[in-house]
This record gives C-alpha cells, structure tokens and sequence, in this order.
C-alpha cells in the first residue's frame, strides 16, 4: 500500500477541496508562485524535465569535485564527490555509488558528473580492499553516506534526509544490503548486481534493478531476477533490462542507464513528480531496452 494515497472521509475530502482551490487562486495571484511547483515540493531542482534533458550527457547544473583521501576516513575507501557548484538552489539529495569486485571508483566515475549535474551530490568510493563482498560494500557505502553528510566539506549542501545508494556487480549487492541494513534510504539502483542472496523481501527503499541481457557474470536469471522479484510486491519497485549489453556496461557512459537512474533518483529521493512520465507508463522494450517490468502505477 501507498499510505499517502487512502482514501480521506467525503467531508474532509470536500473542506480540503475548498482549501485547495482557495490556495489556487493565491498561488494564481502571486507572480512567480507557480514556478517548477517549488510550493508543492521543496525538494524539487532544476527546470521541468524532458526527455533530451535526461538523456543529455549533462544536466543544468555546473559540477564541482573534491577528493576524499582513504587516509582521512574509517568505513570505506576514499572516493570523490561531484557536486552542484551553486549554493543558489538550497541543499539535494546525496547518492553513494560503489563499485565492483576487483574494481575502483574510476569504474563508475561516469556516473559522478552525470548524476550530479541533474542536482545530487555525489560520492562515487573507493571500497577498503578491492576484493571485499556485498555485505561488506553494503557496510561501506553506509559510512560513506555518514561521512557524507556528518563530515564532509559538503556537508552544508545536502539533506541528510534524503538519501540513496547505487554500485555495480558486488557493488550492486551492497546496494541491496545497504538498503536491508538502513530502511530510511530513499532510493536504490544495483546495476547488473550480483550476491549470493538472490532474496530481497526485507527491502523497504524504491529499487530499480537494473540487468544486462547477455551478462555472463551476474546472470539475470540467477541474479537481477530474483532479486527484483524477491523485493515486496507493496514496495515502488522496477526492473530494468538492458538490451546487447553485458556485466560491464555501467562501467561506461550509458543513456539508458543514465536517464532512468536519473529518473528514479529524482521520484524517490526528491519526490519530484516531474519525472513520474519517464517510469509510468511503464517504457517498452526497445533496441535499448530488453525488457522492463514495474509496479505503476507510483503515488504522490
Ligand atoms: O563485482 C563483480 O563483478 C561480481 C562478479 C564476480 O566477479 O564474482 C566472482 C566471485
Ligand atoms: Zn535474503
Ligand atoms: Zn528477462
């Protein structure tokens, strides 16, 4: 279930009603008030989107980056943060993303500037050793997500609220644990994930589950797959299969995983209604996309 969408008493309904259309009319008198629906949604960032907007390999904001040093943390590896160099717009919404066994960060890097220019901070990590397992990357990318928002220079420009995580292969699978071990996440993306627990059910964060259709590695039939279907059938919940693609596409610049990440990102971690048109209806299968499974339709 949706808890903001039961249903409200006829009474309630009606006097709410009224309030609404008594704050439509002030919302029309003041010039300005309308814009992006700031008023509806505080977290909402950036200009209204579409769909060469979230396809572009930049969105609106200029990106800054600052490197964290494995010397100057505990929990985790180091890493880089790429963020919106304004202060203009208020704080966003934070991502830690994690990489593969035997990988490091540059392996996911892409997705920093990406990401980051569509208005999130984010910290793509270095894990403690390159060969740790999901349980251990789920760990991490936690104390990466603490250092974040408790430590960090950017600390100022992120709302400790609104936070989520992402990783690829190994990294995917400590996405999913991170998610068990911290239901206050407000979004999860493993991309062609891998674990050796293939059952979810404990997982309360919106998760796009993305797979690759010819992953040899992290097979989606005994990986994505049941994850995707293991996860609550209450949850907001999607998975994505990529078509001609294998274990190591997210390792570089990918549309498609770029724009529903994005899109994913923006619903659940900004509650940005905006980007609901990119998730629902469900997209169709296309020379990109193999196949695309969901649970729409989402609520505001
Ligand atoms: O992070 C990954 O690429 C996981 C796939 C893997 O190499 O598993 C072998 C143990
Ligand atoms: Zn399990
Ligand atoms: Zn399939």
């Amino acid at each position: 279930m949706h808890p903001r969408s039961q249903p409200r008493s006829r009474t309630v309904r009606s006097l709410w009603a009224g309030a609404v259309a008594t704050v439509g009319l002030v919302v029309a008198l003041i010039p300005g008030a309308g814009n992006a629906g700031a008023a509806d949604n505080p977290y909402e960032r950036g200009p209204a989107p579409t769909t060469s907007s979230i396809e572009a390999a930049r969105g609106s904001y200029a990106v800054s980056q600052t490197s964290v040093s494995s010397l100057s943390v505990t929990g985790f590896g180091g890493g880089t943060i790429y963020y919106p160099t304004s202060t203009a717009d208020g704080t966003f919404g934070a991502v830690a993303i994690s990489p593969g066994f035997t990988a490091t960060q540059s392996s996911i890097a892409w997705l920093g500037p990406r990401l980051a220019s569509q208005g999130f901070v984010i910290f793509t990590i270095d894990t403690n050793t390159t060969l740790d397992q999901p349980a251990s990357r789920g760990d991490q990318l936690l104390a990466a997500l603490d250092y974040l928002t408790q430590r960090s220079s950017v600390r100022t420009r992120i709302d400790a609220s609104r936070l989520g995580v992402m990783g690829h292969s190994m990294g995917g699978g400590g996405t999913l644990e991170a998610a068990k071990d911290r239901t206050s996440l407000q979004a999860a993306i493993p991309l062609t994930g891998w674990n050796t627990d293939k059952t979810w059910p404990e997982v309360r964060t919106p998760t796009l589950i993305v797979g690759a259709d010819g992953d040899t590695i992290a097979p989606v039939a005994t990986h994505s797959e049941p994850f995707y279907n293991s996860l609550p059938a209450s949850l907001d919940k999607a998975y994505l299969e990529l078509n001609g693609a294998t274990h190591l596409t997210p390792n570089s610049s990918n549309t498609t995983i770029a724009k529903y990440s994005i899109s994913w990102l923006k619903r659940f971690v900004d509650n940005d209604a905006r980007y609901e048109q990119f998730l629902c209806p469900l997209p169709r299968p296309s020379l990109t996309i193999e196949e695309y499974r969901g649970n729409c339709p989402h609520t505001s």
